[in-house]
């Protein structure tokens, strides 16, 4: 039986049941990252055992190549472009979900469930951008869309603030040591990656990065104070995971939702002591293998608690892979024959399908078959709605607006760096025209997929996006700039 028929077969007559939800979301994982999407250099078998345990879909679709637009989609059903403030967020930004939308934690919240997020938030903070305080309780938090628990670090590990917040405040607050926080200027006295490069003792950068140091790591923004509540990048992974699972067993009798956002693998890729040297690609593959570790500890705790079988467990990433992101990790040197976007052209930023192509496993023992791939077309978008019909949930009106049931979606819509929309379906790849450059210009080495002209490629006969047909096949083009004209 098809995956998503079965899913939805399992749920007959939309009788509501709920089975404890939990999302599992690395960060910039490409499409060919995984042992079982052919990676080489690194092993996964956690998440590979994941995937002989349900479905490995071969086709799926984040909304945007960066995470920001990309997480936003999936937590709001709404497409980011619709709304402003969506692209790459400081660590200073302000709550870029606002209150009074629906997301995904609050349908789940109605539906009586327990809802956590744990790791990477990177969607804003507080209500206003530059004037959180860091120190106290912030005003607004992930408390006010949805989440009745969370542990996460702001932004992004190389953005600051380095601190971990649990809900609403720092974690570890250090009186002694205030944290002050900008992304205006740097703190009179304190060190920068720029004039004090012989500080960068754990990671030196190889592009931007330069601002404030912690841990001995360059970073974005500027930060001053902290003191014990800085994280150690090493113990990241650990942190997350230890916080995930404890969320896990304190809600073990009745229903949850985890949002288990990992750091993994976005840059400063800092892994601890014992993932070094477990892949062959240095500090990125190592983190790989971080990441399939963080996964185990989820599927270990559901086993120990019993809740293997009542728990459904989605496994992707938010956007396509990078190799050199800012630092000196060696990652481009290490490769070797691993291809981190699989098949695809690009990778994070692009327009091209590496930008967006992502994996995505999904396990619910007993509704879904064991084993199965899935050829099929899906996008990030339409897990909203999709997990509102499984679960019988009525969305309010107006709630998730871009987001349509698995069945009903017939193509993708894509988002690169630069706002260029593409949109994919089963046959085609249509990329609007962007006068942007053909190269990442500020150091990471990728296409982008922007020309001045209408693109089209066809999927079956050319994934790699070499061959443009747009002229070739004029109604094919127009209908695709027609859904673009539509959908933006
Ligand atoms: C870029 C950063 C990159 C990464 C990215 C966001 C520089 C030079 N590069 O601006 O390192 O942080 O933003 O990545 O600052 S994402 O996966 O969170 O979207
Ligand atoms: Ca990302």
């Amino acid at each position: 039986m098809l995956p998503f028929a079965a899913l939805l077969a399992g749920c007959a007559g939309n009788q509501p049941q709920n089975p404890n939800v939990i999302f599992i979301l690395a960060d910039d994982l490409g499409y060919g990252d995984l042992g079982c999407y052919g990676a080489q250099g690194v092993e996964t078998p956690v998440v590979d055992g994941l995937a002989s345990e349900g479905v490995r879909c071969l086709d799926a679709h984040s909304v945007a190549s960066t995470s920001t637009p990309s997480r936003y989609a999936l937590l709001t059903g709404q497409y980011p472009w619709r709304k402003a403030g969506t692209d790459i967020a400081a660590g200073n930004a302000s709550m870029i979900i606002s209150p009074d939308q629906f997301t995904v934690a609050d349908m789940l919240k109605t539906c009586g469930y327990t809802t956590g997020a744990v790791g990477k938030w990177h969607l804003g903070l507080g209500s206003e951008t530059g004037k959180q305080d860091w120190n106290g309780k912030l005003d607004q938090d992930l408390s006010d869309i949805g989440f009745d628990y969370h542990y996460i670090m702001a932004a992004t590990s190389d953005r600051v603030p380095c601190v971990f917040i649990e809900n609403g405040r720092v974690v570890n607050h250090d009186p002694e040591h205030p944290i002050e926080v900008s992304y205006k200027g740097n703190f009179e006295g304190e060190p920068t990656g720029k004039d004090n490069p012989e500080l960068l003792y754990n990671l030196r950068s190889s592009h931007g990065h330069d601002m404030s140091i912690v841990n001995g790591i360059g970073r974005i923004g500027w930060m001053k104070g902290g003191g014990r509540a800085l994280w150690k990048d090493e113990s990241i992974a650990d942190s997350l995971a230890a916080h995930a699972v404890r969320f896990i067993e304190e809600n073990a009798d009745h229903p949850f939702f985890l949002y288990f956002a990992t750091n993994d693998i976005h840059v400063p890729r800092f892994p601890a002591e014992r993932f070094r040297g477990a892949s062959t690609m240095g500090l990125r593959g190592d983190a790989i293998a971080q990441f399939d570790w963080s996964v185990g500890e989820i599927l270990k705790a559901l086993e120990r608690l019993g809740l293997e079988k009542n728990t459904i467990v989605v496994l992707t990433s938010d956007n396509g892979p990078v190799l050199d992101d800012g630092y000196d990790d060696k990652a481009e040197e290490l490769v070797g024959d691993h291809r981190p976007a699989g098949p695809w052209r690009g990778g994070k930023y692009s327009a091209y399908e590496g930008g967006t192509a992502v994996p995505l496993i999904i396990r619910w023992p007993g509704h879904i078959a064991k084993g199965q791939e899935d050829g099929r077309l899906i996008s990030h978008i339409d897990g909203f709605r999709s997990l509102a019909n499984l679960l019988g949930v009525e969305i309010p009106e107006g709630a998730a607006p871009d987001s349509r049931d698995f069945r009903d979606a017939g193509y993708a819509m894509e988002m690169s760096n630069d706002h260029t929309l593409s949109v994919c379906d089963e046959d085609w790849k249509y990329i609007s025209p962007s006068n942007g450059p053909e190269m990442i210009k500020w150091g990471p080495k990728i296409e982008t997929g922007y020309r001045p002209y209408e693109q089209l490629f066809s999927r079956s006969a050319d994934p790699g996006e070499t061959e443009n047909l747009a002229e070739n096949k004029p109604d094919i083009t127009a209908r695709f700039r027609e859904i673009v004209r539509k959908e933006r």
